[in-house]
């Protein structure tokens, strides 16, 4: 009975809670303020510590966080889903992200989806959301090649990808609509 009750509790205030995170810069808070407000942060301000906005926890695009958090964060009932954040655009440019280890952008996300998926053990919905996508000379192609490329790593049955771009007002509705559709049955 307690249990029963506690879940019914857990699930009334916890439901719809997500955490969102991917590498730095790539519109993690731009988006999760979308969500919450509709309104479009156009600078980029680091996000140093983990942020409560709406329903929805985000972590700065640091290296440090992923081992300190993320496996903490899947495994804690109160968050139902992942929103991972990446730049479409800093994805095809591939420049060295990570000076210690000489790692690429795309090295660093093919690495945080196959971690997300070893770390998945509550089975919780993936959404992967490629931003940027208003900076690539030939979107089309590319969507195509990136989404073939993540195929590779992700568990499809939990995972959906978005692509899109925060560029103006009607673009980031597009983008966070497709997310917020995702995120609401969850
Ligand atoms: N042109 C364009 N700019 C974008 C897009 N998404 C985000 N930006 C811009 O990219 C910059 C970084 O966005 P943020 O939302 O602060 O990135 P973040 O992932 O929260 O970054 P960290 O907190 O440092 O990890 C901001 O200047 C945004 O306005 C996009 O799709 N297109
Ligand atoms: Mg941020």
């Amino acid at each position: 009975m307690f249990r029963w009750i506690s879940y019914f509790f857990n699930h009334l205030f916890n439901s719809g809670k997500g955490f969102c995170i991917g590498p730095p810069a790539s519109g993690k808070t731009t988006l999760v303020n979308f969500i919450h407000n509709k309104k479009l942060i156009e600078s980029h301000i680091p996000t140093n510590q983990a942020t409560e906005v709406g329903k929805m926890l985000e972590l700065g695009g640091d290296e440090t966080f992923v081992k300190n958090h993320w496996e903490r964060l899947m495994n804690d009932d109160k968050y139902k889903y992942v929103v991972y954040v990446f730049s479409t655009a800093d994805y095809i440019k591939n420049y060295i992200i990570d000076a210690d280890n000489q790692k690429t952008y795309q090295k660093i996300v093919y690495l945080h989806l196959y971690f997300l998926k070893n770390i998945n053990k509550a089975k919780k919905k993936i959404i992967i959301v490629g931003t940027h996508v208003d900076k690539l000379p030939n979107e089309k192609e590319i969507i195509q090649k990136i989404s073939k490329d993540l195929n590779n790593v992700i568990d499809v049955t939990l995972t959906k990808i978005f692509f899109g771009s925060f560029k103006d007002i009607d673009d980031a509705k597009i983008i966070t609509s497709d997310v917020e559709k995702t995120t609401s049955n969850i």
